[in-house]
């Protein structure tokens, strides 16, 4: 026995062995009779079952109770028995809280006569009330079973589908125009801590400032969700514009939304925004009638800067559309183009040409929203045409004729989700000569003659390479087009269908092929060694690791080598030491590429690596790229003394960042800075212009800013595969003979093939050179161009730097690409001299 302090407890081993703990209630006790003994140890059992039994009824309750989620329906219906009253926009007014609890036991009885909802309601709040005759916006709230959920659903949808309900007591309402819909989980998430509410009224014409929370001076609120109602006059709709929009990357959780409504009620959701969208890009939206609701929803990132929007009143009266459209062309939009149109409008367009002539219209740009809906039926917006249905995003121009002189076309949007519409140009044309003096494809476009059979799809729907005859010198595909014999084996399928990439490799069954053109067995690849002797063996491997180092292997801070070229920035971090990840502030493209901007002028911020050069009082003469906050980038061949210009002297720049406009270098983002040194590669060529390339150091660190940021390095081994589409941007010379730009231009291009580019260029190209272009000529970098960057959008959404604009044979020559400073060969050297 062991005893205790012999004040407090002691156990007691009675004689049948059963131990019992027993409480001493005084120092002298009484002794312990046998039978006493006994029914302490039943209540005991008794006492210790009941806990066990309690327990595990828990526990099977907590595991085998039905989980239930939160869900949210979000509506309106139109209450056709009462009229609007200015109270109604305050929700502390009795005649606003009468209405509301009217809309609320209303609501109430419809789901309580369901059974499949009134076991899950938990509750109905009324948002608001607006004009026609009076609207109410109301959130149900239901606790379902997440085996329900699909019921409750179907329960819920039949009623957003009572049409309409006439009064048949002083206490009901009657009402139609129901609407009830699933509102997105994100919008109610748990995480969401903090819920603000606002609500504004348009005043008159001026446009009234809305902002996220904290724009410009801090970030904006994380896990947040914020509302703005706003309201115009009666017979107004509401224009809301994004003068700012900057949001975090991350569009699951941190978005814009805007409804047709004063609740988050998704059969009425315009649009979800997120991201960057360029100051040039518009970012406008309409209501169809004068409510509107703007939500912001955000993660638990702190973000910055946010966003900044004006809204105001339109009159609804100066939103007609139809229009008749006469003469021999003309052009026509959707309505607001390019703007987002306006939910729930029909537009149509009588167009008519002169007699005797045939109508053909061609969409330059069309982008009308049909998420939600697959298949080619049509369902949301849409253009139709003689009874065809067009809708979607169509990348390509199109176009549609009508054999007669008149053409009626017709636009529809329905009450959800809206996008940018279309531009269009209507023009007549001969019945017996629909494409003079040009070549008619399939789809009634017109092109130039000689560019049929080019091996090219000009067309858009290849009609101009088909049925060709190929010569004895190009690739006869299979598929019948004829391709250029300069194609043949560059590891890019120019057919289409593989017959130029047949038979390249001689390595036999069981064998692949090394970038050196050795062949090595096929176990060997990805097994650790180099066993090519270039190490391509070791490339593209499923999972990285450790191996000898090559040039084509990546090389950590470490110094050891993994078997993934690509490692740098990528978002992945794959080096022990984590160096493949680190120093990677670089390369992001702030505002995303637009899809209507078209041409090739840039949008502001774009590119914001980009250096203009100029030579001071004279002007730009060449371009740079921003590497770090202290250093350029450029072409030797831009500071290369020339007889009356000392061009290698720092003292002769004045370099511009963030620059868009040469006409606009005063304004506040575009930062001017001077040099403090000029670095000229020592192999630099003026005849051969090989080791074409420059340092520049500013004389003081630029600040970066959303229109100002590096771009990132490559390291020796990154990888740009041909074919691979990079892009050029400059202010360099329009055309061959033209003029400089005065906004900065951008054009896509590919890596051309070295072997292929050494051919088309006389031998001139060597490994300090990369090719990239179209060969068929029209895209190109030229004079002014010097100096600038080639950029490459790589894995993690960071732009490299695989090429600095050198030089060509004249500019956007046929067969005739742009040459590069190929940098992953002064990786080296950029990193001795600067320390970047
Ligand atoms: C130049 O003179 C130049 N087509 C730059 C690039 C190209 C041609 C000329 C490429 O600066």
């Amino acid at each position: 026995m062991e005893r205790s302090d012999g004040k407090m407890r002691y156990n007691t081993q009675d004689p049948d062995g059963e131990t019992s703990i027993q409480f001493l209630p005084t120092p002298d006790p009484k002794p312990v009779k046998k039978d006493k003994g006994k029914k302490w140890v039943v209540a005991a059992v008794v006492i210790g079952a009941a806990i066990i039994a309690l327990v595990i009824g828990l526990l099977v309750w907590r595991f085998l109770k039905p989980t239930t989620m939160k869900k949210m329906y979000g509506g309106s219906m139109r209450i056709t028995s009462a009229t609007f009253q200015d109270v109604y926009e305050d929700s502390n007014s009795t005649q606003y809280q009468d209405l509301a609890g009217q809309v609320v036991s209303q609501l109430a009885s419809m789901y309580q006569n369901s059974a499949d909802l009134s076991k899950h309601y938990v509750g109905t709040s009324v948002e608001g009330f607006s004009e026609g005759s009076v609207i109410a916006y109301y959130l149900s709230e239901f606790n379902v079973p997440a085996s329900q959920e699909a019921t409750v659903d179907s329960a819920i949808s039949t009623i957003s589908k009572i049409r309409s309900r006439m009064a048949n007591d002083a206490q009901s309402l009657s009402f139609d125009e129901l609407t009830l819909s699933a509102v997105d989980s994100r919008m109610f998430q748990k995480k969401l801590t903090s819920k603000q509410k606002f609500t504004l009224h348009a005043k008159g014409d001026t446009p009234q400032e809305i902002t996220s929370p904290g724009f410009l001076n801090s970030t904006y609120p994380s896990n947040a969700i914020i509302l703005w109602q706003l309201r115009a006059a009666r017979g107004n709709v509401i224009k809301l514009k994004f003068d700012t929009f900057m949001l975090d990357d991350d569009c699951s959780s941190d978005f814009v939304r805007v409804y047709d409504s004063l609740v988050e009620d998704e059969s009425c959701l315009l649009a979800e925004k997120c991201g960057h969208y360029a100051p040039t890009e518009p970012v406008i939206f309409f209501s169809s009638g004068n409510v509107m609701l703007l939500t912001l929803v955000t993660n638990d990132e702190h973000s910055y800067p946010g966003f900044k929007a004006y809204f105001s009143q339109v009159p609804a009266s100066t939103r007609e559309c139809d229009a008749d459209l006469r003469g021999s062309n003309g052009n026509f939009s959707s309505p607001e183009y390019p703007s987002y149109y306006p939910p729930s409008v029909d537009c149509l367009w009588n167009i008519e040409v002169p007699t005797g002539k045939y109508v053909k219209v061609r969409f330059l740009k069309f982008l009308l929203s049909d998420l939600g809906y697959t298949g080619s039926s049509c369902q949301k917006d849409y253009v139709t045409i003689d009874g065809q249905k067009y809708c979607g995003e169509k990348k390509d121009v199109f176009v549609v004729i009508n054999k007669s002189n008149k053409m009626k076309v017709l636009f529809h949007s329905d009450k959800s989700l809206v996008d940018r519409g279309f531009l269009a140009e209507f023009e007549a044309f001969e019945p017996t000569n629909p494409c003079p003096d040009t070549f008619r494809c399939k789809n009634y476009r017109c092109i130039k003659p000689q560019l049929k059979c080019n091996g090219w799809n000009d067309c858009g729907d290849n009609s101009d390479e088909m049925n060709c005859i190929c010569n004895a010198t190009q690739i006869s595909c299979k598929n019948g087009f004829c391709k250029s014999p300069i194609w043949k084996c560059d590891g890019v399928d120019d057919c289409g269908d593989g017959t130029d990439e047949m038979g390249c490799g001689t390595c036999q069954s069981g064998e692949v092929s090394c970038q050196n053109g050795k062949c090595i067995s096929e176990k060997m690849k990805c097994d650790g060694q180099d066993n090519c002797g270039d190490g391509s063996d070791e490339q593209n491997c499923a999972s990285v690791s450790v191996v000898p180092c090559t040039s084509l292997t990546y090389q950590c801070a470490d110094q050891k080598c993994i078997n993934k070229a690509n490692a740098e920035c990528d978002g992945t971090p794959d080096c022990e030491d984590g160096s493949d990840e680190a120093n990677c502030d670089c390369g992001r493209q702030l505002f995303r590429t637009s899809r209507i901007v078209g041409g090739q002028n840039s949008l502001e911020g774009e590119w914001p690596w980009q250096v203009s050069l100029h030579i001071k009082n004279q002007g730009h003469v060449c371009g740079a790229s921003l590497i770090s906050d202290t250093w350029l980038v450029t072409a030797a061949h831009c500071v290369q003394d020339q007889d009356s210009m000392r061009l290698s002297q720092p003292g002769t720049w004045e370099v511009y960042l963030g620059l868009h406009d040469q006409n606009a270098k005063n304004i506040e983002r575009v930062v001017k800075k001077y040099l403090k040194s000029v670095i000229q590669h020592p192999n630099y060529n003026e005849y051969t212009y090989d080791f074409d390339i420059a340092l520049m150091q500013l004389d003081s660190p630029v600040t970066f800013s959303q229109y100002i940021m590096p771009i990132c390095l490559p390291n020796p081994a990154h990888d740009f595969p041909v074919g691979k589409s990079v892009w050029i941007t400059g202010w360099g010379k329009t055309q061959e003979d033209g003029k400089l730009a005065q906004v900065l231009q951008k054009a896509e291009v590919r890596i051309i093939n070295s072997t292929v580019c050494n051919q088309l260029m006389s031998n001139q190209i060597t490994s300090r050179m990369l090719c990239a272009g179209v060969l068929s000529g029209g895209v190109d970098a030229c004079q002014g161009d010097s100096g600038g960057p080639l950029a490459s959008l790589d894995i993690g959404r960071r732009y490299f730097l695989p090429g600095v604009v050198s030089w060509g044979d004249g500019c956007a020559r046929k067969n005739r690409p742009g040459i590069y400073t190929r940098v992953t060969q002064f990786r080296g050297w950029i990193k001795e001299k600067t320390g970047v």
